[in-house]
């Protein structure tokens, strides 16, 4: 490799985030010089006192010791780096259309220290051309030097778009095993990225362009969403035909080529449920399916609530336990969660007494103000009604002795 490739020493990561930093830490950890740049000074103080604020197998322990061999440093203010990666959030305003404007404020923040030879790679999920607006933005600001849309290859800054694609709960491992697509604006940004990001990947650095690496990640989270919609709809579909759904689609998984995911009381977190609405803004006419999938996993939640309120007019003043707040199995993280919206919607709707137990986090958002956390055993002991929303592992050691009194619904499969 030509040492003009092998020149990144120092690295900064715009987004100190659930990607952001344990990819800085990795990193950081294979000897380059990371700094780690956040708007917020509390994530910042963290990180540099070696911990961490974020849930993830193993982070705490990669940050540790990255922060105390001086590899890895985070800080509110840019600084000068041979490439600069942003991993920042892309969500959605209103009626699903995608909101840039982390990305955009990324640019503003990187385009005052840019050099001569420097390389800009964006992680985040984006709608197709955000990493021609990228350049665009990064351009408008330094008329000094020239990018890939207009001095193609020799541009004095090089732009790529290189989507993160690891799992919640499995980063640290995913970030090295996964293949990484490098979809560049043109050959040298795409030889520059990869010569990066094979210090750390093991997988294969599989060369596109920048809209179709961005097409690529949409596509893979539309695939997982029109998937989980198809079992939700199934199971709506065995409720009302009096067929147990976890039986059915294991039956039809026994085909080879038959492999349905798995129902659940909607779809969660910040990926999943958003990327999607990223296909359809940029088609709506043509993106019907992935329409149609992101409208029955988001109806899913509302089932729930009809079912529960259904089952607890049964009783005077129902004892409800929620099983799960969390957006999905084993993590902390609250966002986008259809547990924690099903959970809010039963409290305003006042029925009966309502408890959570969510072994994951220490409290509950402020806003469900009232609302204790459970443990386990005092929710079972007292509840008339059992629902269980996420499959966290020490949920499923629940016998059936123990619920043999209650009414259950579990949306999740795990008490069959
Ligand atoms: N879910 C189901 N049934 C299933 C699988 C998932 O209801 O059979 C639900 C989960 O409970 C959760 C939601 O879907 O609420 C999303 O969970 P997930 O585990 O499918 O995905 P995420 O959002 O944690 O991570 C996804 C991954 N994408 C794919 O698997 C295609 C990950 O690889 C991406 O990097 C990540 O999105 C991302 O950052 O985009």
């Amino acid at each position: 490799m030509s040492t003009e490739l092998n020149s990144i020493k120092r690295v900064a990561m715009v987004g100190l985030g659930y990607i952001g930093l344990p990819t800085a830490a990795l990193m950081a950890s294979r000897g380059l010089e990371v700094i780690g740049v956040d708007v917020n000074q509390i994530t910042v103080d963290t990180i540099n006192a070696g911990n961490v604020h974020i849930v993830e197998p193993d982070l705490d322990i990669v940050v540790r010791s990255t922060v105390t061999t001086g590899n890895l440093r985070a800080t509110t203010v840019m600084e000068k780096a041979d490439a600069f990666l942003v991993a920042v959030p892309t969500p959605f305003k209103e009626n699903h259309v995608p909101d840039l404007k982390y990305i955009e404020s990324a640019a503003r923040m990187i385009a005052p220290v840019l050099e001569k030879g420097n390389l800009v790679i964006l992680e985040s999920t984006s709608p197709v051309g955000t990493t021609e607006k990228l350049a665009a933005w990064l351009a408008e600001q330094r008329p000094d030097l020239s990018f890939p849309q207009s001095a193609g290859e020799n541009a004095d800054i090089q732009v790529a778009h290189c989507p993160e694609r690891v799992l919640p709960g499995y980063v640290l491992q995913e970030l090295v095993s996964n293949d990484r697509i490098i979809g560049g604006m043109g050959k040298k940004s795409i030889d520059k990225a990869t010569a990066l990001y094979k210090q750390f990947v093991k997988g294969d650095c599989i060369p596109t362009n920048a809209r179709t690496a961005e097409m690529a990640k949409l596509t893979e989270n539309a695939f997982r969403d029109t998937n989980i919609a198809f079992a939700n709809e199934l199971s709506l579909l065995c409720t009302k035909l009096d067929i147990d759904v976890w039986e059915l689609i294991a039956l039809a998984n026994r085909h080879p080529r038959v492999n349905i995911l798995q129902p659940g009381p909607g779809v969660g977190g910040h990926c999943i449920a958003v990327d999607p609405w990223f296909i359809v803004d940029s088609a709506p006419d043509l993106a019907r399916m992935v329409r149609t999938a992101r409208e029955v996993n988001d109806s899913k939640p509302h089932a729930v609530i009809n079912e529960v309120k259904e089952k607890a007019t049964k009783f005077k003043k129902p004892k409800i336990a929620c099983f799960g707040a969390a957006f999905k199995a084993n993590i902390d993280d609250l966002r986008e969660s259809p547990a924690l919206f099903i959970i809010t919607e039963l409290k305003k709707a006042g029925i009966g007494e309502l408890v959570v137990v969510e072994p994951n986090i220490e409290s509950l958002p402020d806003y469900l103000d009232g609302l204790a956390l459970s443990s386990v055993d005092d929710a079972l002991a007292s509840a008339d009604i059992v629902v269980g929303l996420v499959d966290h592992d020490p949920f499923k050691l629940i016998t059936a002795k123990e619920l043999s009194t209650k009414i259950v619904l579990d949306y999740r499969g795990m008490w069959r």
